[in-house]
């Protein structure tokens, strides 16, 4: 059976993340998600998430179309990932897209349009206004 794998933060989660993953999933199997640890994101954001990971990873692990979770703690580690894992199909969204064609020698690797005019920024800002 076919194995997919996507990556994110999934941070103050919202239909754009949802829309991604229920793609990613219908291109397999099965659908294992590796979210990004607060420690990543601190480190490449320079700030931490709204959600926790703990979080984070339990409110994508109760998606319907979500069967595997994992904490992504480097993205150094993306190749180590995959092989753990054993995605058949990396998934990820066209805001990645050429950065994770080196991976096409272990799996088949797929860009999603994003979804456009939502996002987290844009979330808390309508919050705060
Ligand atoms: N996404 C989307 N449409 C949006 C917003 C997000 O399709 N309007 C997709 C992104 O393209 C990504 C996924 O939803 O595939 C998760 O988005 P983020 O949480 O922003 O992920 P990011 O912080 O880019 O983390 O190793 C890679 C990183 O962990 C990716």
């Amino acid at each position: 059976s076919l194995v997919v794998v996507t990556f994110g933060t999934f941070d103050v989660f919202h239909v754009g993340h949802l829309h991604l993953l229920e793609r990613a999933r219908a291109l397999g199997d099965s659908l294992t998600v590796g979210v990004s640890t607060d420690a990543l994101n601190i480190a490449k954001k320079g700030r931490a998430p709204v959600f926790s990971q703990d979080e984070r990873l339990r409110l994508v692990a109760a998606l319907r179309c979500v069967d595997e979770v994992f904490l992504e703690e480097s993205l150094e580690l993306k190749r180590e990932y995959l092989i753990r894992h054993r995605a058949d199909i990396l998934a990820m969204g066209d805001d990645w897209k050429g950065r994770f064609d080196e991976f096409r020698d272990i799996c088949e690797v797929v860009y999603f349009e994003r979804t456009p005019a939502i996002s987290t920024t844009a979330v808390i800002e309508k919050i705060r206004l």
